[in-house]
């Protein structure tokens, strides 16, 4: 008989990370250094519990769900990133671009199911001029409006706002950030309420050199950002990761943001008589690490990411970025059933009902990806939680059937 060599056992406890908890414990910044050590331990359940311990310090044993319709307005782009499957040519088939006609009944299915948020995203569209963005806004808040309600409009990446400068050119390279206020001021003046974390992937011009050229770098999408916030726009991060990209390079993201929240919070906390932080009281609500689907992308060949690299992924990400309040464990990219073991490794909240959902499709699903309120509350039940319904800016909702409100504010 032979006998197959047994691999040697690694250690399930790694005395090596008793540095990190201490610095855990007491609050202190975790360095780039502490990072590659979370992500290549064999104890990944330490890490988890680490996550665990300021995933509870912050939200005790709650975890947020939200109801909540996506909305593309359209799939043509005039990039073409080798990750994403969601883009068409203008004249390619399955293109589309929706009217106002379409959106209005959108907004009303959306005001039916009790909705209480659109997230609304597009690819970078050749010629829709300006005015059918803030028309799409305009449209989605009055008729929710006149249908009794006030839905949020969660809307446009960071690189969709540098698109919408460039056609309604007002974009100057020397100045972009002028650029970018006046469009997010006049969507804004329109009812734009977030904006949502899209468009990050990793901030790193290697990467973005080879996996979506074309797309702003990261200077311009945390500008973006930075003029969102101080506009008073609340808004999320996101991070694509387990394609091209290394670990290293996905710590360095985190840093990034972790350091684009201080100014937030530092402004925030300036006093109103400062004019030239006047206003800035908004800042990154949540991060949203996204593991990269393979399907359908021209970067097929690859693998993408497994279940316990994005457990870890989750989990160094809520340790590293200590200064980003929520931890969102997308089901729609992470499944349900893994988002309640992230919920367990630092995550606090599993997004929304969503209902139609056409960027990514896991497993063959089709773009009808919706989980009723019951399955989320239950789902949140079972990994130990309480189930708290949200608003966008993490607000609890007190609801009766289709009618919501806001309880604190
Ligand atoms: O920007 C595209 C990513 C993002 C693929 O802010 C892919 O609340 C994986 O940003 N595999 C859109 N990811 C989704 C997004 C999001 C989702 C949920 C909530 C929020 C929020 C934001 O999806 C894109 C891109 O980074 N993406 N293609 C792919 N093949």
């Amino acid at each position: 008989m032979t006998t197959l060599a047994v691999p040697e056992r690694l250690p399930r406890t790694d005395p090596r990370l008793d540095a990190i908890r201490a610095k855990v414990a007491a609050g202190e910044r975790l360095s780039l250094e502490d990072g590659e050590l979370l992500y290549t331990t064999p104890d990944i359940w330490t890490v988890c519990e680490l996550a665990d311990s300021v995933r509870r310090r912050l939200h005790g044993d709650i975890a947020y769900y939200n109801i909540n319709r996506h909305l593309n307005y359209s799939n043509v782009c005039a990039l073409s990133c080798k990750f994403c499957e969601f883009y068409r040519k203008k004249d390619e088939e399955g293109a589309y671009t929706r009217d106002m006609a379409y959106v209005r009944e959108e907004v009303a299915k959306a005001v039916e199911g009790g909705a209480t948020e659109i997230h609304s995203v597009g690819g970078l569209h050749p010629y829709l001029p300006f005015s059918y963005y803030i028309d799409l806004v305009r449209t989605i808040k009055e008729t929710a409006r006149e249908l009794g309600s006030d839905l949020h409009v969660k809307a446009f990446t960071a690189v969709e706002v540098v698109h919408l400068a460039k056609i309604a050119k007002v974009y100057k390279n020397d100045d972009r950030k002028a650029g970018i206020r006046w469009v997010l001021h006049e969507l804004k003046q329109v009812g734009l309420g977030s904006l949502p974390g899209g468009g990050a992937e990793v901030f790193d011009d290697r990467v973005h050199d080879e996996a979506f050229k074309g797309k702003i770098r990261s200077d311009v999408w945390l500008d973006v950002h930075r003029v969102a916030h101080e506009l008073g726009l609340n808004t999320n991060a996101t991070i694509l990761y387990g394609h091209i990209e290394e670990r290293r390079e996905r710590l360095v993201h985190m840093d990034m943001l972790r350091r684009v929240q201080d100014e937030a919070l530092a402004g925030a906390r300036q006093p109103d008589g400062d004019t030239a932080k006047q206003g800035r009281s908004a800042a990154f609500q949540a991060l949203i690490p996204l593991p990269f689907f393979p399907d359908g992308s021209e970067l097929e060949h690859l693998p993408g990411p497994a279940g316990l690299e994005n457990l870890r992924t989750l989990a160094v990400a809520r340790l590293m970025v200590d200064n980003i309040p929520h931890m969102k464990a997308f089901w729609i990219m992470q499944t349900l059933a893994m988002a309640q073991l992230m919920l367990q490794c630092g995550a606090n909240d599993v997004d929304g009902t969503v209902v139609w959902y056409d960027i990514t499709k896991v497993g063959g699903a089709s773009t009808h990806q919706e989980v009723t309120v019951p399955r989320l509350q239950r789902a949140i039940r079972e990994a130990g939680f309480e189930p708290v319904e949200r608003d966008t800016l993490y607000r609890r909702v007190k609801r009766d059937g289709q009618s919501w409100s806001v309880i604190d504010s």
